[in-house]
């Protein structure tokens, strides 16, 4: 079977509606299909600095969520990024091979930085994205689901697997973005040409996976919609209304044209009513399993301590071969 890897960040105490719709779901849909590892990033979440408390718990409701949502702990390796130490010792050796300029080049460090100031961004932000492709690279992975803001990271991924086949001889997968076009970018509700983000949307922009359902709806109400009542997909002129409709059905399974045609005459406030409801149906269930989840802590690190002696495995065979291939000498 192919393999599908992905990771999400601990950096919030929730998912949100576009970590959800861009990424998460897709977890669940390819452990059927693929040999899936995911995994929460909880060294990439350092590079935030948290509080450690705030790290712990946050590693545990992330967990508890992806479990929630769907993913199968028979199924998928699900576990710590931090439990499999290999993927620390591969990122270096990959930053040994990455050109500065080249690192300089992502959009999202850029921008990262520039919203916290140049010299508060840490070195560890700037590296992300190596650590990314040692995480990617180190499960041979050949299916990556994402958002479309981490395509750029994954063609440095791509670029690195191949730099070091050459280099040094065949030794990893190059890996495929795996971006459904439908749902690769789900927008701020206030903003909605921007997509909706854990560090830059507005509360009332965000939706998130664990919210109290009456909170929810009102943030759909209250959602940016366009001059005009007519509830069509315009991307240039109709974004907010656009960005709704995608919503609504990537969760309904309902196709865009046949909404349009539902919801013709009727206004936006009665299409914000189903969207709304379309969201709480979805999460809902996902919140009351959250929260059992986290009811036994014990178990929830059980569950990840399996997925790592799993994960580890597939990761010290990728490590041997790169020590072995860049000449470090065996070790005990
Ligand atoms: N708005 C979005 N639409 C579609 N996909 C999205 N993703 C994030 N936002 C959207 C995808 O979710 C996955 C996990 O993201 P992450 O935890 O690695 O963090 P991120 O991409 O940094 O998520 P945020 O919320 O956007 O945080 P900030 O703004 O702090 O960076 C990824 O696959 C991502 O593409």
């Amino acid at each position: 079977r192919p393999r599908v890897l992905s990771g999400i960040q601990p950096t919030a105490d929730s998912f949100h509606l576009g970590n959800y719709l861009g990424a998460v779901r897709q977890y669940v849909a390819l452990q059927e299909t693929h040999e899936a590892f995911y995994f929460i990033a909880d060294l990439h979440a350092l590079t935030v600095t948290p509080k450690p408390e705030e790290l712990r718990r946050r590693t545990r409701v992330a967990a508890a969520q992806l479990f929630a949502a769907g993913l199968d702990p028979e199924r998928s390796a699900v576990f710590a990024q931090s439990h499999v130490r290999e993927h620390s010792e591969l990122a270096w050796i990959l930053i040994c091979q990455t050109g500065m300029g080249e690192a300089g080049r992502m959009t999202q460090f850029k921008d990262k930085s520039a919203r916290y100031g140049e010299s508060a961004a840490s070195v560890g932000l700037f590296t992300y994205p190596i650590l990314q492709a040692a995480d990617i690279l180190i499960y041979q992975a050949d299916q990556v689901p994402v958002g479309v803001d981490q395509k750029q990271h994954l063609e440095l991924s791509r670029d690195l697997a191949q730099r070091f086949n050459n280099r040094y001889g065949q030794t990893f997968k190059v890996p495929n973005p795996y971006i459904l076009k439908e749902v690769e970018k789900i927008g701020d509700l206030q903003d909605p040409t921007a997509k909706m983000s854990k560090s830059s949307s507005s509360p009332q922009g965000i939706i998130d996976v664990l919210e109290e359902p009456g909170a929810l709806r009102k943030k759909i109400m209250r959602a940016v919609t366009d001059t005009g009542s007519e509830v069509v997909a315009d991307e240039e002129n109709k974004p907010g209304v656009t960005n709704l409709l995608r919503i609504h059905s990537a969760l309904s399974g309902v196709p865009i044209p046949e909404l349009e045609a539902r919801f013709a005459g009727q206004g936006y406030g009665a299409f914000k009513k189903e969207v709304a409801e379309a969201v709480t149906e979805t999460f809902a269930p996902i919140r009351e399993r959250t929260e059992k989840l986290l009811a036994d802590e014990a178990e929830l690190d059980r569950l990840l301590a399996a997925g790592a002696d799993r994960a580890r495995r597939v990761a010290r065979q990728t490590m041997a071969r790169v020590r072995d291939r860049i000449g470090l000498l065996h070790g005990g």
